[in-house]
Parts: C-alpha cells; structure tokens; sequence
C-alpha cells in the first residue's frame, strides 16, 4: 500500500521542506549549517524523486493489469540534459522550490547549476529520443527507452589557443540521484563462441552457441514523468559487468592478472560514448556496444511479456520497438535468435513476430554515416547473429527474386551482404528488411529516403515507408529554458499552451498590440542579458545588447556549413574596413558545438572562427560592430541559455544533406528569426510561418543533384564573386593566421578545387539574405511582428505532435492514464 499522502510526498511547502531536511539529514548526512550548495541539490533532488516514486510504481501496476500496448524505443543515445529543473516543472512544484529556497537564503538557480548534465547522446538523434521520452510520458503512453549507461558521456571540449581539446566527461563522479540501480533485472550477454548444431531423435535441428564469453548487463533506471499527470514511465540503460565467470577464474587457472584485464575489459562495453557522429568506424567496441544493450533490452522484453502472457504469440499486440537509426537494428536478429533458438518458435512465425513488432527510423542521409560491419569481425564477435542475418538474408533475395527474375544487378543492390574484397553487413537493409515501417524525419528526407538513399527498397516495398518529422517538448525548451516568454503567453492565452502548443496561434491577435511588442522584445533584451553574463564570464567582453545576436550552434560537421557563416563574417568585415561609414546594424556571431576528435577539417574550421574571432575582436576600426565568439562545450544546459538570446538562427545545410534538424524549431520557438536553405524541417517551417517571415537563401536539393551531376566547379562562381574572391584571398594570403600564414590552406583549397558542400554556390544569395536581415532589424515593429508570427505559427513543431503521429500510424499505441487511486 502507497502513502500517497505522507508528509515524505506532500505537496505543501512545509512538506517539501521537511523531505529536503531530512534528505539532507540522512542521505547526505549533514546539517544546514554544513551543508554545501551540492548537497542541497542531492536533498531537493531525492525529494523530487521520492515524488515520483509512487506515481512511478502505479504506472508499472497500470500498464500491466491493463495489458496495454508499450513502445520500446531502442537508442544507443538518450541525450536528456539535466533533471531536476523539469521534474520540478512538471510535478507542478518548481514555484514552491523556489520560495523554500528563498526564505533560507538561497537560489534554486543556482542550485541547479549544481547538477551535471549528462551527455548521453552527440546531437540530434539522442537529444531527439529525449524529447519523445517527455512526450510520451506527458500523452501518458506506456514506453520504455532503452539505452546504454555509458560511464563518460560525449567529451567536454575545451578551446585551447583557439583549438578544440577533449576531456573525459565523468559525469557520474558526484553520484546521481536520478538513478535506480535494478540488480536483480541484469541479464548475460554472450560474445564469441561458436555454434553447434544438434540433430534431435525426432530430425529435428537446433543451433547451439557455445563456448561464448558473457559479460552481465545491469540495468538503472531513471523516472521519466509526463507535464502534470501521474504517468512516470522508464528510461532503462545497461551498464556492463564482468560475469561471475570472470571472477571466477582469478581463483581457478590462478593467472591473476590476466583474470583482471579481462574483467576490465569486459566492462569497457559500457564505458564511454563514441563521439563520431555522422561517420562509421567500424570498430569492434562500438559493435560489441550495440550488441550489448539490444540484447539486454530484447531479454527485458520478452521476461516482462512471459511475465504476463503464456505466449509470444500476441507480441505485437503488446510491444512495439522502434529503432532509432541503424545502431539498434541488431535486434531484428537477436528477437529471431531468442525466438527460434530459446522460444522454440518456427522460422516463418519468428519472422512474422518480428516484423510485426519492429520500426525503423532513418536520421540521416550521408553516405558516410551509413553503418556496416565487415563480416570476419561479425562472425567472431556474434557467430549466431551472423547465421540468422545470412538466413534471413537469403529468403529475403528469393523473394527479390520471385519479383525480378534474372536481376542480378538489383539482388546485388538489395543484398543485406555488400559482396567485395571484404563482406560487409548492411544494418540499414537489415533494418528494412527486418520492420514493417521505416521512416525519415521531414518530409524532403522522406522523399530522399525513397528516391535517393533506398530506391530499390521502395521499389519493392512502396508502403513500408513513411514520414515523421521531427519535433521537441516545449517543456524544455520554451517553458523551462524561457520562463519570461512563458509567463508573457500564458497571461495572454491561459496556460494550455504547454500541453497542446498548437494554441500559440491565439498569440496571434496580439500581433498588433503594441504592449505585447514591447514585452516581447523587453523579454528578448533579457534574455540577450542572460547569454551576454556567460559570454562575459567566458569571454572577458560583453556583447552589446542592441546587436543582433546571430546564431548558429549544432556539431561542427561541413555539411552544415559553418564555414560559410564565417565566409559571410569575413566578407561583411572587410565591406566594413572599405567602408567605414556603412550603416549596417551591430552583430554578434556566437557560434558553438563540437567536432568529432578524429575530423581534422571540422577541428580546423573551430580554430579559423576563433582566429577570425581574435583578429575582428580586436579591430579598433571595427569597434563593436562585429563581434565573434565561440562558445566551448556545448551542450544542453548551455543550449538552455543561448536559444532565447538569439535574433537569427542559422540553419544553412547544404540542401539535401540536414535530414531534419530540430534546433531549428527550438530557435523560432524562442522568437528567432531564421537564415536558412530549403533543408530538412526548413521547409516545413518556413511553410508554418510563412515565407515572409523566414530569410530563405541557397540552392534547393533537386538543384544541388542537378549541378553536381552536371559537374560542378567552385571556381565558376568565384570568380563572378568579388566579395567571396576577396574573402578566400584574406584567408589564404595568412590574415587571420600570422604565425602560421599556411594554416588555412586546406580550407582554401577545399573550397576552390572541391567545394563538396558547394558554399561557393550559394555563397552571394547568403550574403544578400544577411544583407536583409540587416535591413529588417532597423524596424524593430516589423521585425517584432515577424517575431510573433514564428510563435504563434510553431505548434507543429512539438514533439508531441510527432509522437502523436508514431503512436497512430506505426506503433498502434493507446493513452493509458494513471489513476493514484486506484
Ligand atoms: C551516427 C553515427 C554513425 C556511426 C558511428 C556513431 C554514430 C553516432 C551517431 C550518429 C547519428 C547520426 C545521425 C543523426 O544524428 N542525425 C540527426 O538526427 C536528427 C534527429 O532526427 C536530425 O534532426 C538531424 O538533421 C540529423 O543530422
């Protein structure tokens, strides 16, 4: 029986600060007067969570008494930044927090500094799984994310002369709260082995994998809860430990050393997060890493299922597990392989089982991203998953084969094997070939993923594939990272906002109200003042308020071209030093992200914008008309501060290569206005809020496949541009790298003689577009409205919305509501 109402879990102010004492008191075993700032974290955030907790094992109870349909959402990352502020929110007590704090002297702002943000994810994708996690949770469907606890998060990066540096993120070392450790739920996993097959008395065959090293996974979970309702659903991540076996041969072959090596070897599974995005590897880790959690997370999901039903065969009619991106796709194999080899389940029923159960979404178009796994590692690592994929493989091509005969070329294409010097195995065609649907993530990708990057797999299943776009929980990112444009809504159109975001179009009415305006730009200002603070702090120099606050922050890749905002930096620089008296408005370049370690042109274009950034800073001529700063380590708490101090938001892929984006929609969440190409969730937006509203630039993706067809030559455009001319010379002739005239030179001649990403081409309509920009901030009423309007027409861009759409079209999922109760 729950104590709903014990004083431990009471929602009064007295309550709370009874719970933040005695936590204080016997979990972090001090007193008030001893108390550190961290140790307040611990205690308010064991009291949040004791909060959770019966709303959290009401949701189990729920969920299965109900039987009710679940998604299981297989990512390697979970990107869910720090808890305690929106555990806070959504319990409805962030308010009462804040004045306990007050009336002792303290601020829950800075307490919530206290917290480290863990960084499970690179970018995009896991930041994604994040927000539909909340999502979920807020819709109140029973999901499960499963991921990987890894021990050292994505790296903190720090800027070293202007270089990128890496640190270890050991984000666990002040413990954390938010975790439940679940021992007695842990699992073994098996490496390496081999496979015997057994012939029965009845001629019945049975494939054996013996001989196989195990390594335990360990699962902790952490409470996601819904925005003000009872639903608290689980994020389980895995985190490997040496078998007993392990342990055991210290004492037995008495080789000690050896014992302990491979302990620590085995849990190096879990140990820290690959931090290449958008390029494969290929190294035997990183596979053992996928291997691992979907292996722990498909064993969790059968157990549950065998918990309750006595057959597998009604699986999915109660699970649903979605793939995000190829890193998880291993499962399609691994649920045959428990299905057939431990279930006992016939092939054609097995198969049937898993495509029934299974999706797949695709995040990216890069070919480079694209994940295979050469075949002699495969078959070491995972001799049984190989056999399965190589069977499945095999009625796969005869079915090809019934439909194409003769078609050799097309089997090849199709073929989960890439034949060559070495076999690879192709986890995007296992993925296809293993779901019932696949999807991008906006609609152009959408179209690309079937026109472009799977052709022939749409050829052959037209239906299988679909779109969702992408979107974000508006908890996050409007109502706790803008709590002054929060508060400006809700007194205008109540509250429902924060639940349904497509209510901001009431904001609409308010366009032409001139108090409205006012507010909204003083609330701008404010939070300009915010982001300034850090800058300073960082930085030694305040940006000036009254300057645009231009912005572009996401993983440093050359797709998205950050290199063409700093094209465009150094172009406006140099107009200004031709031209003193030109009157263009103030700006402030503020750019952050990080680039993979191994990416040496990514690295070199942080240490060009922090050389542009020492050169222009210092200019006397320029004064504080242009300023640049980079930003290092960003992540999502710091995201937390720049988004709602931003004016312009850069969104300017190449047109073909951003499969979504979703910074895009946290920026005009945040009243930022957008200089962007028609790329990924762009198009959408822009269709949202309407094209006068959006400062469009660049070539469309049918134009870029056009003109790379057609051969492409960066130097026809430079040389009919004067200002980009001029532009690639200062940087080339050692302007901005006195000490090392040469460095830029790979940049330079990058662009002159390849330009992959072609910022040549769309280099001039960039700088007309910026030029407009310019133009439209000296209205500060005009600029307002187009401000207004991004905001009242952004609702689409919840991922509620998105989430809505996976739980009708693909996982067939239903509202489960909890009732305390009950
Ligand atoms: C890819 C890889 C490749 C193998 C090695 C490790 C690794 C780690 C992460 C990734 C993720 C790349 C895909 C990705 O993050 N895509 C982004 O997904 C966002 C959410 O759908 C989308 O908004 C971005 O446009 C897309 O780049």
């Amino acid at each position: 029986v729950v104590q709903n109402h014990s004083s431990r879990v009471g929602m009064t102010p007295e309550d709370l600060e009874q719970s933040v004492l005695e936590h204080l008191f016997y979990t972090c075993g001090k007193d008030l007067r001893s108390a550190t700032p961290l140790d307040v974290y611990r205690a308010i955030s064991h009291a949040t969570r004791d909060r959770l907790v019966h709303r959290w094992l009401q949701s189990k109870r729920t969920y299965f008494h109900h039987e009710a349909k679940r998604v299981c959402y297989l990512s390697a990352e979970f990107l869910i930044g720090r808890a305690l502020a929106q555990n806070l929110l959504n319990l409805g007590i962030y308010h009462l927090a804040e004045t306990s704090l007050d009336h002792r002297g303290l601020t829950l702002k800075d307490i919530l500094e206290e917290e480290l943000d863990p960084g499970l994810g690179n970018g995009g994708l896991g930041r994604l799984a994040a927000c539909f996690m909340e999502s979920l949770a807020t819709l109140q469907y029973p999901a499960y994310g499963y991921g990987i606890r890894y021990e050292f998060g994505i790296f903190d990066q720090e800027i070293a002369n202007g270089w990128q540096v890496e640190r270890g993120d050991d984000w666990l070392r002040r413990g954390n709260p938010w975790e439940v450790p679940r021992h007695e739920l842990s699992v073994g996993v098996n490496f390496y082995g081999r496979v015997e097959a057994r012939v029965h008395v009845d001629g019945t065959k049975s494939m054996h994998w013996v001989d196989t090293q195990t390594v335990i996974g360990v699962p902790y979970d952490t409470p996601i809860l819904g925005y003000q309702n009872n639903t608290v659903n689980t994020l389980r991540l895995w985190s490997a430990k040496a078998s007993k076996e392990f342990n055991f041969s210290v004492f037995n072959d008495g080789d000690y050393r050896r014992a302990v090596e491979e302990k620590a070897l085995s849990e190096s599974i879990s140990k820290v997060l690959y931090p290449n995005d958008e390029s494969a590897e290929g190294k035997e880790l990183r596979l053992k890493q996928q291997y691992f959690f979907v292996a722990c997370s498909i064993a969790d999901i059968i157990r549950r299922h065998k918990k309750r039903f006595d057959t597998l065969d009604n699986l999915p009619d109660q699970i649903a597990i979605q793939l995000n991106d190829t890193h998880p796709a291993i499962a399609v194999a691994e649920l045959m392989r428990v299905l057939i080899d431990e279930e006992s389940i016939a092939w054609e029923k097995a198969w049937e089982l898993t495509k029934a159960a299974t999706g797949f979404t695709n995040h990216t178009l890069l070919p480079e991203a694209l994940e295979k796994w050469p075949v002699p590692m495969f078959e070491r690592l995972l001799p049984r998953i190989l056999q399965i994929i190589y069977e499945i493989n095999r009625r796969f091509l005869l079915e090809v084969h019934v439909k194409w005969p003769n078609d050799d070329e097309r089997k090849r294409r199709l073929s989960i094997i890439e034949e060559g010097p070495v076999k690879h195995v192709r986890m995007a065609h296992l993925a296809v070939v293993g779901s019932h649907s696949v999807n991008g993530v906006a609609e152009l990708h959408s179209e690309l993923v079937c026109t472009q990057l799977m052709p022939d797999f749409h050829d052959m299943w037209p239906q299988r594939f679909n779109n969702k776009t992408n979107g974000v929980t508006p908890r996050r990112w409007l109502l706790q990272c803008n709590p002054d444009l929060s508060e400006a809504l809700t007194e205008r159109i109540s509250d429902g906002w924060a639940r349904d975001l497509s209510e901001l179009t009431k904001i609409l009415e308010y366009k032409d109200d001139t108090e409205f305006r006012a507010e909204v730009r003083a609330i701008k200002r404010k939070n300009k003042e915010r982001l300034a603070k850090v800058i300073e702090s960082r930085h030694g120099f305040k940006p000036n308020l009254d300057s645009i606050f231009d912005v572009q922050v996401k993983r440093l890749h050359e797709y998205k071209r950050q290199l063409l905002n700093c094209l465009h930096i150094i172009a406006l620089y140099q107009d200004m030093k031709e031209n003193p008296e030109s009157d263009r408005a103030p700006r402030t370049f503020i750019f952050g992200g990080k680039a993979a370690p191994g990416y040496m042109m990514a690295k070199l274009h942080i240490k060009l914008i922090n050389d542009v950034a020492d050169i222009i800073n210092h200019d006397p001529a320029i004064r504080d008309r242009i300023k640049v700063v980079f930003l290092s380590n960003y992540n999502v708490s710091l995201a937390e501060i720049i988004i709602p101090g931003a004016d312009i938001s850069e969104q300017i892929s190449m047109a073909g290569k951003e499969a979504s984006g979703t910074g895009n929609m946290k920026f005009a969440m945040n009243g930022a206005l957008t200089v962007g190409t028609l790329d990924g969730a762009n198009i959408e937006i822009r269709e949202e809020v309407g094209a006068e509203n959006f400062f469009l630039f660049g070539l469309k993706a049918d134009e870029v496949r056009g003109l790379k067809g057609s051969g492409y030559n960066p130097n026809h455009y430079i040389e009919r541009s004067p200002r980009l001319r001029r532009a690639l010379d200062l940087i080339a002739s050692g302007f901005f790298s006195p000490d090392d005239p040469s460095r830029f030179q790979p940049v330079v001649n990058e662009l002159r003689n390849l330009d992959t990403y072609m910022l040549c081409a769309d280099f001039d309509d960039y700088f007309r577009a910026q030029f407009e920009v310019d133009q439209c901030y000296r209205d500060p009423e005009n600029w307002t409205s187009k401000v207004i309007e991004n905001l009242g027409n952004i609702g689409k861009f919840s991922s509620d919305r998105t989430i809505e759409q996976y739980c009708k079209e693909i996982w067939n999922l239903t509202p489960c509501p909890i009732d305390l109760t009950e």
